[in-house]
């Protein structure tokens, strides 16, 4: 199996947004997921504190609907992950569809499991450069199939 170094730009974040709809569906969600080819390399259920929501959002905390995101995002449980595949964070964003659910493609998962555009269903890294943020901001290495490398941890990333 490959060191998380060599898997820059092979793996993407995602989460599973919190909700009772959701959690209905992360079992098709997550067949979605792997049938178009994506390799779980780590998951797990957590809440998010305030804090951390903030700083994971934090790009955005200029915008209106930042303190109700913050809100929703830390409601319930989220389900992380990280998963790997050539072309994982511009391949992903294909499958998840637009963030806006009404404008989303057919098929996608937004598309399918959406409640609106804040409750979208699911995250989805927009750069390799994220998606390595990201995945060292929830997972530690020995939460991952790939043990070997540091790259994907951020110290800073720590709150
Ligand atoms: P993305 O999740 O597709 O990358 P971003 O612009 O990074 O989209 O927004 C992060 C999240 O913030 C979205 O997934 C959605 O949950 C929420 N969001 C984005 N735009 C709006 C809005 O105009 N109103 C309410 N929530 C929004």
């Amino acid at each position: 199996m490959s060191d998380q170094k060599t898997l820059y730009g092979k793996i993407t974040f995602t989460m599973i947004k919190p909700g009772e709809r959701n959690q209905e569906n992360i079992g098709p969600i997550l067949t979605k997921i792997t049938e178009n080819g994506f390799r779980i390399e780590a998951m797990k259920l957590v809440k998010l504190r305030t804090k951390q929501a903030e700083v994971f959002y934090s790009h955005l905390s200029d915008k209106p609907f930042y303190n109700d995101l913050v809100k929703y995002m830390t409601s319930g449980p989220v389900l992380a992950m990280i998963l790997e595949k050539e072309n994982a964070v511009s391949d992903f964003r294909v499958l998840i569809g637009d963030t806006d659910p009404t404008k989303a493609k057919e098929g996608t998962i937004r598309n399918l499991y959406a409640e609106s555009l804040q409750k979208n269903a699911i995250h989805g890294s927009d750069s390799d450069e994220n998606a390595a943020l990201e995945a060292g901001f929830f997972f530690s290495t020995s939460e991952r199939y790939n043990k070997n490398g540091e790259c994907f941890l951020k110290d800073t990333w720590v709150v």
